[in-house]
């Protein structure tokens, strides 16, 4: 019997935070709150959950467009980009993207260095980091002129590059993921492992422990035509090699990253599953919700195309699970939006309601894993500015990850005429790093521009209640274009560049009417709920509970 949970949600124009003793938990008064407000009913499952994603579900990339010039991977050495990436761990890094299929290894060294320099050693001098980031900002522009014509060259990359990725991914605890080149073709059109496997060669002689990939949304590249049934193939040849290696033959190896469902690009994944499923230990696909040249702020705002995600993931998921039941589906890469990101919109608060909603959408649905695109690389999609400093999604990032534990709730906001389509909702058990057992975490959304009011009266009128609420630096739609962002009313900006503020919450009495402001992103975290499904997560409906709750 599972227990439901009602929640209220009273729309007005209240202040924040705000005790409306006039609430009684039994009055059903959904019109009949006065000052026109609307409620918006939430009910929840706390009885068993839903599906449990990865530790390291909110991972990040690094876009290969950054080793373009080899200099410019010695930006992993700045201390502020560790600080950043260390607090998002655990989480998989993966170096990919587009150039990925372009890179190709080129060995410099004949004898090996005895010994890589201890993480606090190897930070960069500050003279060379304002010096790097002066000229990243200037290669962004090439980039981004290639990236319009499509035209690539072929990148040469020596140990250095693995060298910085392996001790900066080792020194903020991260699992990385390489992304080899599958564009390396022979005459009969099959992938020609040769250099991918003197990578793997020098990989093992430094004993970096990493997992693979192979290709980035390959279909079609420099004249050269794969099907997903020779990707498949491919795969099972970059198996083979792994099998053969002391330190890889247990490695994690993840594909084929194929791009989302659009007509003939799920058949690519149809050719790939019969062949190559078993070559993979997860299935990856890539995810934008719209082109970054041709959007606008009202597109990130818009419940429609947040939606569209549902139905391309159940499309994805349908697919994997007929081909290769039981076999796990990862987001391999993803943002806002396609074609380096939305200028003013990618890095700007407003980007924080396409992020969070992907992630409890995401994992709702029954994704394992969900990689951003990016953490550093070209484009305005990144977590991190052109001095690193972290923009919003960052901030929104480094909540989740502190906040949000890897067990899915049911969940469901309604409102009295309907679906509740502006104000999104997904529950999580909370990190047990942050909370006891039996906490629980909603994180919630308000995408119009009127503020919310939200009653908990089923947890109990002992309970706190902890709000974290996101807004933009400036208040109103204009604030939407801002990069920086306010938790519980402070701008949030580290304090230096090894430390990180403390993320306070808002500790309210259970009883409490929450508030959600116009355009805001929160997490609210129930401490005392003692939700049955967290005290013991192995309570899982059905065996994967692949989107019943959509059902
Ligand atoms: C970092 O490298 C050391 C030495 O190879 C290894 O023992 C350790 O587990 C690595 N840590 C991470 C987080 O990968
Ligand atoms: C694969 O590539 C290597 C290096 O470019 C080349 O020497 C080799 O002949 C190629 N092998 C095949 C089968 O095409
Ligand atoms: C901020 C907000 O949403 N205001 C909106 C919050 O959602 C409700 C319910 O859909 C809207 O009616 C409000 O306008």
């Amino acid at each position: 019997m599972s227990l439901l949970l009602l929640f209220l949600l009273r729309l007005s124009d209240g202040l924040l935070f705000t005790r409306d003793p006039g609430w009684v938990a039994s009055d059903p008064g959904w019109n009949s709150t006065g000052s026109g407000s609307q409620l918006v009913s939430v009910t929840a499952d706390l009885s068993s959950i839903l599906h449990r994603v990865d530790p390291r579900f909110l991972s990040v990339t690094i876009d290969s467009s950054l080793g373009t010039e080899e200099s410019f991977m010695y930006l992993l050495r700045s201390q502020k980009i560790r600080t950043l990436a260390k607090a998002l761990s655990p989480a998989f890094l993966r170096f990919g993207g587009t150039r990925q299929d372009f890179m190709v290894f080129t060995p410099e060294r004949k004898h090996l260095p005895s010994s890589a320099p201890s993480c606090d050693e190897e930070t960069l001098p500050s003279w060379l980091e304002d010096k790097l980031k002066v000229e990243w900002t200037k290669q962004q522009l090439v980039l981004m002129r290639e990236d319009a014509q499509r035209k690539y060259r072929s990148v040469k990359f020596t140990e250095s590059t693995v060298d910085l990725l392996n001790s900066f991914s080792n020194c903020s605890g991260m699992d990385l993921i390489f992304g080899l080149n599958a564009l390396l073709r022979t005459d009969d059109n099959s992938w020609n492992s040769s250099n991918a496997r003197s990578l793997l060669r020098y990989c093992e002689s430094r004993g970096y422990a990493m997992s693979w990939e192979l290709g980035n949304a390959f279909e079609k590249k420099a004249g050269i035509r794969v099907d997903g049934h020779q990707l498949g193939q491919d795969f099972h040849r970059l198996r083979d090699m792994m099998s053969e290696s002391k330190l890889y033959h247990g490695a994690g190896l993840y594909g084929p990253d194929v791009g989302q469902p659009r007509g003939h690009r799920i058949d690519l994944l149809e050719g790939f599953l019969p062949s190559g499923a078993d070559a993979v230990d997860a299935c990856t696909w890539h995810h934008y919700y719209v082109n970054g040249r041709d959007t606008s702020l009202e597109d990130f705002l818009d419940p429609e195309i947040l939606d569209t995600l549902k139905l391309k993931t159940k499309e994805v998921l349908q697919k994997v699970q007929m081909a290769s039941p039981g076999k796990g589906v990862w987001l391999g890469e993803t943002s806002s939006a396609y074609g380096g990101g939305a200028v003013g919109l990618s890095d700007a608060f407003a980007a924080g309601f396409m992020w969070l909603d992907k992630l409890g959408l995401a994992a709702t649905l029954g994704m394992d894993v969900v990689m951003r695109q990016v953490l550093i690389g070209s484009g305005s999609y990144h977590l991190v500015d052109n001095n690193l400093d972290p923009l919003p999604d960052y901030w929104l990032s480094l909540l989740y990850k502190r906040l949000v534990g890897p067990e899915v709730l049911k969940i469901e906001a309604v409102a009295a005429v309907g679906r509740s389509r502006r104000v999104r909702v997904y529950l999580h058990c909370s990190n047990t790093k942050s909370y006891s057992r039996g906490a629980l975490t909603m994180m919630s959304m308000n995408l119009s521009g009127k503020p919310a009011r939200i009653s908990t009266p089923a947890l109990g009128s002992s309970g706190t209640v902890e709000a974290f609420v996101l807004q933009a630096e400036r208040p109103g739609e204009e604030g939407l274009y801002s990069r920086s962002v306010k938790l519980n009313g402070d701008v949030l900006k580290m304090v230096d560049d090894r430390t990180l503020p403390d993320l306070k919450g808002r500790r309210l009495p259970a009883a409490d009417h929450l508030q959600l402001p116009a355009y805001s992103l929160a997490f609210f975290v129930f401490p005392d709920a003692r939700a049955a499904a967290c005290h013991d997560p192995g309570r899982l409906r059905g065996r994967r509970g692949h989107g019943d709750v959509f059902r």
